[in-house]
């Protein structure tokens, strides 16, 4: 699937960068900054219910690099569990969204950070 490791990092990391841009934007309005647009909302969170798919088979065996801790590979059910955490919190966040409940959305938009910040804390080098 990568010819390198470091092919699977760049894959990885690039997929997260968009994750983050695609969640980072609604923040602005989970906080009463901007708008709820519940469409536009809805579009940011039908991108990463894709994008969430994707990063975990870049975390294969010889693939240690990156901003990757060893833990990733040493406690890979931990970090499955946290992958598992994550896509459960998205999923609550999508019904919110679907249903273009705000509060709903900002309750569920600030548990999907929570799940990204607590797998960051465990399983990515810290800064
Ligand atoms: C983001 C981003 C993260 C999370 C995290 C939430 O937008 O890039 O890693 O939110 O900061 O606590």
């Amino acid at each position: 699937q990568f010819a390198k490791a470091q092919d699977a990092v760049k894959y990885r990391e690039s997929v997260m960068t968009l994750m983050g841009s695609h969640f980072g934007r609604m923040a602005p309005v989970a906080k009463k900054e901007a708008p709820y647009d519940k469409d536009k909302i809805k579009e940011n969170i039908g991108l990463l219910n894709i994008l969430a798919a994707l990063p975990w088979a870049a975390y294969g065996q010889g693939t240690q690099g990156g901003e990757a801790r060893a833990e990733v590979w040493s406690d890979p059910d931990g970090f499955k569990q946290a992958q598992d955490k994550f896509q459960a919190e998205l999923g609550k966040l999508t019904v919110a969204a679907d249903a273009g409940d705000f509060d709903a959305f900002r309750v569920a938009f600030g548990e999907v950070g929570k799940s990204c910040k607590s797998c960051h804390d465990s399983y990515r080098k810290k800064k």
